[in-house]
């Protein structure tokens, strides 16, 4: 399944973010942790490389714990910054702006000893549908950014002062152009990051068991019990199609709906806590 989507404003906002970055402190690199290594965008990493960056493992209620706390090992293992949380809940906020402060401790002091009150100006970034708009409705008193259940909601870059001493610059969601690695855009697709538009979902939700059945047999057995999952890949999706009742009154499978389905059973944590990256 061939897998791209680099429409024109995510060009635009990637110039914009190194347009931005001399202006700010410090940049929060959000990371869906259902697929942490897949949502590192090598155009992200080229323009930021120089600033002190925060990553944020969001989704972590809808990951699996135990390889969260791994990936967090990795990266603090390589001397990174980084925290994994569920940004829709009110619990998020202490832990950031705790971690802000403490990675910019230095700078802080350094203004309020010259009694100049600072205003920290931090950048938001990430593959889209990662929770970034979240996080900025999160730390601030009113919902100040859009977010929704999809790909490519925020379609500007704008500043949004959250507290007397903190303001965020909100960014859509970007990808990076010729998705070379077919695995990478794939687990994208399946957490949501591409928008289901330039996608054939039917085809998606099938890659999606399949690929489960490969890793997550286990998950998917709990969540279908009437599927017998020892035969084809293909005759376990129609068997899946009869278990969530996507049939055609004359007995065919609505493979349209059936793909829907397990993309919105996976997606919003039916299925179990699942990631899709490995890490060993
Ligand atoms: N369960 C869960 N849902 C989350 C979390 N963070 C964000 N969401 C949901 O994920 C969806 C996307 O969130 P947004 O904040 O719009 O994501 P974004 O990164 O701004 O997306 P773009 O603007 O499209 O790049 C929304 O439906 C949020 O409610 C989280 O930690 N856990
Ligand atoms: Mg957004």
């Amino acid at each position: 399944m061939k897998i791209n989507w680099f429409p024109g404003h995510m060009k635009k906002t990637l110039a914009e973010m190194e347009n931005n970055l001399k202006k700010v402190d410090l940049a929060i690199y959000i990371l869906d942790s259902r697929a942490p290594i897949s949502c590192i965008n090598p155009e992200i990493d080229r323009i930021v490389s120089s600033k002190p960056l925060l990553y944020v493992l969001s989704k972590s209620d809808l990951s699996d714990p135990k390889a969260t706390a791994k990936f967090i090992q990795k990266f603090k293992a390589e001397g990174k910054n980084i925290i994994s949380l569920n940004l829709s809940s009110t619990g998020a906020k202490l832990e950031l702006v705790a971690s802000i402060n403490e990675i910019l401790k230095e700078k802080k002091q350094r203004l309020e000893s010259k009694s100049i009150s600072p205003i920290l100006k931090v950048m938001i970034i990430g593959v889209p549908n990662t929770g970034k708009s979240t996080l900025i409705n999160n730390l601030s008193a009113v919902k100040k950014a859009t977010t929704g259940d999809k790909a490519g909601v925020t379609k500007h870059t704008q500043w949004v002062k959250v507290s007397d001493s903190l303001a965020l610059l909100d960014t859509p969601g970007t990808l990076w152009p010729n998705m070379k690695d077919e695995m990478i855009a794939l687990k994208l697709a399946f957490v949501g990051s591409i928008k289901d538009d330039v996608l054939d979902t039917t085809e998606l939700g099938f890659e999606l068991i399949k690929f489960l059945m490969k890793d997550h047999l286990e998950i998917l057995k709990q969540r279908f019990p009437s599927v017998d999952f020892d035969c084809e890949p293909i005759e376990v999706y129609d068997q899946i199609a009869k278990s969530r009742g996507c049939i055609f009154k004359g007995g065919e499978v609505d493979y349209d709906r059936l793909g829907k389905a397990v993309l919105l059973d996976f997606r919003s944590g039916r299925m179990g806590k699942i990631t899709l990256d490995r890490i060993d």
